[in-house]
């Protein structure tokens, strides 16, 4: 994308390629680099860069803000110190309880590097199972489902019933369960099959 500050909420990116930015490219937009294109609770994985860098996302002329996402499993050509994120200028990624493969250290908390244990990734099942690190690894530090992100037709209206506080995951179920997970899937009851122990 070319000089816009779009919000990601629950979105999946796999199986994409590109030459620079195999999951999502993002080029230009203000000079004072407080509007920037947003990633919340996104899983990218078995994207690639194909001939570049950021296999998950490559973000140049403009920051990024990256908070409970998965990235993980993409490719770059360049190495996989280029494989999650990558920009080649003096811009920032906000990174913050988010789960990336190779690990960030540039800036943000709660990160993690660790497997997220995707219940069938070979299938492309990207839910995570009970004992996944990003299980409620996230931060409840999300926007209000005001323009109804989830598109299920329901909005934080004050005083209406089953109105939402935050957006569902991508399957539009309960995206808070104890704490949010990372990922655009969040964990329930029976994902693994197995009833799940009670656990939440
Ligand atoms: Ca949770
Ligand atoms: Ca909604």
């Amino acid at each position: 994308m070319f000089d816009g500050a779009p919000e990601f909420h629950n979105c999946l990116f796999y199986s994409n390629k590109a030459f620079d930015g195999g999951g999502v490219f993002i080029d230009w937009h203000d000079d004072n680099q407080i509007n920037h294109a947003k990633f919340y609770n996104c899983t990218l994985t078995k994207n690639s860069a194909v001939h570049g860098a950021g296999g998950a996302i490559n973000y140049q002329g403009t920051n990024a803000t990256i908070k409970n996402c998965i990235l993980w499993g993409d490719t770059a050509s360049y190495g996989s110190v280029y494989a999650e994120l990558n920009s080649s200028g003096a811009y920032i990624a906000l990174v913050r309880y988010s789960d990336i493969q190779g690990g960030w250290t540039a800036s943000g908390t709660g990160n993690i590097n660790a497997d997220p244990l995707f219940k069938d990734g070979l299938n492309d099942n990207y839910h995570v199972v009970n004992a996944s690190p990003c299980r409620n690894a996230g931060v409840n530090e999300l926007p209000q489902d005001v323009g109804d992100l989830d598109w299920d037709g329901i909005t934080v209206t004050v005083g209406q019933v089953n109105g939402e506080d935050i957006p569902k995951d991508l399957a539009l179920l309960a995206r808070k369960v104890s704490t949010v997970d990372m990922g655009a899937y969040e964990w329930h009851v029976g994902d693994d099959g197995i009833g799940g122990g009670g656990q939440n």
